[in-house]
């Protein structure tokens, strides 16, 4: 195998955010930028000569263009074989499950998940080490240093890869293998819940489902799972043909994005379950029959539910949010006597407590939830765990939700997001809150009076690695919240993220829309932010 050594100048710009790096295509397109990310990553790592590689990604544009560059820079790196989803796709719980199944040395995931895709929208790039999971901190941040000095990176002089043909080959000291995307992620699915009960619960009538791809990765995975093992109506996935541009969509999972969804699930006539997951697969929207689920719940409920389901029914070692989820899981931990950790935002920093066995399942209010069986959230797995739960306890998912707030109270949440804020507009806001922050204590606004104030720091309990500045919290006396955050995982200005969550004990309150229940909140987040006022907007882009 030849190989040559390109010079090559660095980009200033290559930091990875939440969850690797992403860019707009046309900063991917640039000469050499991908190739000195690649690169830099390879250079960052140790001793992985002549081991295994998994590559693949969601199918957006450049994913195909961008596989061909990186099988060149990693025969060249020394890799020994690289394993790579049949037409370069895996979704990424899918390429967490390979690299621990196939012990591999680690993976490089191309997505921008729920970021629109096409030749004017983005694309992104991930490292995941060898348990799975995506690159803590202390590898991201070496990437990035090495990529501000990188001056040459070394690729093979290799034909392009057949990717639509299953199957080894040999390429010198380099063995390629392309894998079907989804038999192995099935297999696991089927080891973790009652796939009996499934189908019965299916082909009986119990249960109808309609599950949103969003033209997205997850599109093959549900057919196969969904559809052929578990006899679902073909008619029951929708969207399902993964589309480079996601049909010119954002394949993210929300009331918003999946409008044919919603649509169909507060009708008349809808199915008792609905779904949607994103571009890469990791996320997950439950609806049922004129119902959804805040995501927050939906993990309280799941921690709360699952030794009903095979895999857990031993019970949970403990459970994890990151700090913006709201406290419902934390609700559950208390009354069944388990830990409970407080995680930065982003699944890197769940990781560790999986890999130490402290947790058994972990979630975001960013509509991911996922467990020990790989290192990433996991979309189509929240589905069929929900499936499995409505299966056992033979009941609606609207009356799951209800009894779950009456045994444990409702924490009504809302996420605003306001995309695209100029940047300095959005670094003298947080200046603004970050000033505020010493004041608040001991304040009241209302009814709401100020407990604690700060910017949220965290230790990982493992290896004492410490991560500041991960959003502001402010909390109140009577358990109330609100968060604020800039986004790691845009690509144009800066994200605001405001979290507002309050506790609702009476039952006979529970129904009340979150968006009235929280008025107030809502009216003193923008008195503390003042974002409506420095931006002239005068609405969130999106509500969750
Ligand atoms: C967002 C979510 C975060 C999630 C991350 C990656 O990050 O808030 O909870 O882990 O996306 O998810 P941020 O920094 O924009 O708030 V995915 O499905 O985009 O890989
Ligand atoms: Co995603």
């Amino acid at each position: 195998m030849q190989i040559e050594t390109i010079t090559t100048n660095p980009y200033n710009d290559q930091n990875p955010g939440t969850s690797g790096l992403r860019k707009k295509v046309k900063v991917f397109q640039q000469p050499g930028y991908l190739e000195n990310f690649v690169q830099s990553i390879f250079d960052s790592l140790e001793d992985f000569s002549g081991k295994t590689l998994v590559l693949g990604g969601d199918g957006r544009y450049f994913n195909r263009v961008a596989i061909q560059i990186i099988i060149k820079i990693a025969a060249a790196n020394g890799f020994g074989e690289l394993i790579i989803g049949e037409g370069g796709l895996l979704s990424t719980p899918a390429a967490s499950n390979i690299i621990r199944k196939y012990n591999a040395f680690g993976g490089l995931i191309l997505s921008a998940s729920h970021n629109p895709g096409g030749p004017d929208e983005d694309f992104g790039i991930k490292y995941n080490v060898s348990n799975g999971g995506p690159a803590p901190e202390k590898y991201t941040g070496a990437f990035f240093q090495r990529s501000q000095t990188i001056s040459s990176y070394k690729t093979a002089k290799i034909e392009d890869v057949d990717l639509d043909r299953i199957g080894s080959q040999q390429i010198g000291e380099l063995k390629i293998t392309i894998i079907d995307p989804v038999t192995d992620y099935a297999e696991l699915m089927q080891s973790i819940f009652d796939f009996n009960l499934l189908k019965q619960s299916i082909s009986s009538g119990y249960i109808t489902l309609l599950f949103d791809a969003m033209s997205a990765i997850t599109g093959p995975y549900a057919k196969r799972i969904l559809v052929d093992m578990l006899g679902a109506a073909p008619s029951s996935v929708i969207n399902a043909e993964p589309l480079e541009n996601f049909g010119g969509h954002h394949p993210d999972p929300n009331l918003a994005h999946a409008h044919e969804l919603a649509e169909r699930m507060f009708s008349a006539d809808a199915p008792t379950f609905g779904a949607a997951s994103d571009g890469d697969g990791d996320r997950n929207m439950i609806t049922g029959s004129n119902i959804f689920v805040t995501p927050s719940d939906s993990l309280a409920i799941m921690a709360a539910n699952a030794r009903l389901i095979p895999a857990y029914v031993k019970g949970l070692s403990g459970v994890a949010r990151s700090m913006p989820t709201s406290q419902a899981v934390d609700r559950v931990a208390a009354k069944y006597n388990i830990p409970c950790y407080e995680t930065p935002t982003g699944w890197k920093f769940f990781g560790n407590l999986l890999d130490a066995g402290k947790i058994t399942l972990c979630g975001e209010e960013s509509f991911g939830t996922g467990s020990d069986h790989v290192r990433e959230k996991d979309g189509l797995w929240a589905v069929l765990f929900w499936l499995n739960l409505i299966a056992v306890k033979r009941q609606s998912v609207a009356d799951i939700v209800h009894e779950h707030w009456q045994k444990f109270g409702r924490d009504i949440y809302c996420r605003h997001d306001y995309e695209a804020v100029e940047t300095p507009i959005a670094n003298s806001i947080v200046e603004h809150l970050r000033n505020q922050l010493p004041t608040l204590p001991g304040q009241s606004f209302g009814e709401y009076i100020v407990k604690y104030a700060d910017e949220f720091s965290y230790e990982d309990p493992i290896d004492g690695s410490i991560s500041n500045n991960q959003g502001m919290r402010i909390g109140f006396e009577n358990g109330s919240r609100i968060v604020f955050r800039l986004s790691g995982t845009g690509t144009v200005g800066a994200t605001l993220r405001i979290y507002i969550e309050r506790f609702e004990a009476d039952a006979t309150r529970h129904d009340q829309d979150s968006q009235e229940a929280l008025a107030e909140l809502i009216i003193l987040a923008e008195q503390l932010c003042e974002i409506k006022k420095r931006t002239g907007r005068t609405e969130p882009n999106v509500i969750t």
